[in-house]
């Protein structure tokens, strides 16, 4: 069930600007879920609950980069502007801040993939993960995944993330995908109509 208690935590997934519009990599619309989030970061921090941020902090010489071998151009080189968070996401005050994709010759697009974010979430006695961001296809989707296989009880914020659609319908096929291994799908109406427990 869906409930907002202590062990509920927010993960706010690459909602940075190289996948905003203007950015290397945008994701269409992908600044539409900034107002969005900043409603669900209000309603955890009005509750005192965790809120982590997790952000793809590439090396120049990054494996994912087309020069490098890869697929996508170059994005999200850490320390450089095109890496920071979108200008209008608030930064919860206690924010955790998960840095992912760092070593030159791994792809990471899960927010759990070589970080610390499992056994934060753990330290925190966080069950249940309401996930959102940036894209659904690629880093929202494993980073729900692996919440999953990790044993979280996991939701898509799905008014809350948007993908970059290599090929058309891609969300819709990550949404769908997520749903078979057990993601569940919330929106804000869903969390104003709870009756919240502390
Ligand atoms: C992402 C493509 C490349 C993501 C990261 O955050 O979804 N997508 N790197
Ligand atoms: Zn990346």
């Amino acid at each position: 069930m869906l409930i907002l208690d202590s062990s509920t935590a927010l993960i706010i997934v690459d909602v940075q600007r190289d996948f905003c519009p203007g950015g290397s990599l945008p994701v269409p619309e992908g600044d539409a879920v900034v107002p969005v989030l900043a409603s669900y970061v209000e309603i955890f921090q009005s509750r005192g609950l965790p809120i982590f941020y997790t952000r793809d902090w590439h090396p120049p010489d990054h494996c994912s980069f087309k020069e490098h071998g890869g697929i996508w151009p170059a994005h999200c080189v850490a320390g450089t502007p095109g890496a920071e968070f979108h200008p209008r996401l608030p930064i919860a005050r206690g924010a955790i801040i998960i840095s992912k994709a760092a070593a030159p010759d791994r792809e990471a697009y899960s927010g759990f993939d070589g970080t610390p974010l499992a056994r934060e979430l753990r330290a925190r006695d966080s069950h249940r993960l309401l996930v959102g961001g940036l894209a659904t296809d690629y880093c929202v989707k494993a980073t729900a995944l692996d919440g999953l296989r990790e044993g979280f009880h996991v939701w898509l914020l799905v008014d809350a993330s948007r993908g970059v659609e290599v090929h058309p319908g891609d969300s819709a096929r990550a949404i769908e995908e997520m749903e078979a291994g057990g993601v569940r799908p919330a929106t804000l109406a869903d969390l104003r109509g709870l009756s919240v427990r502390s």
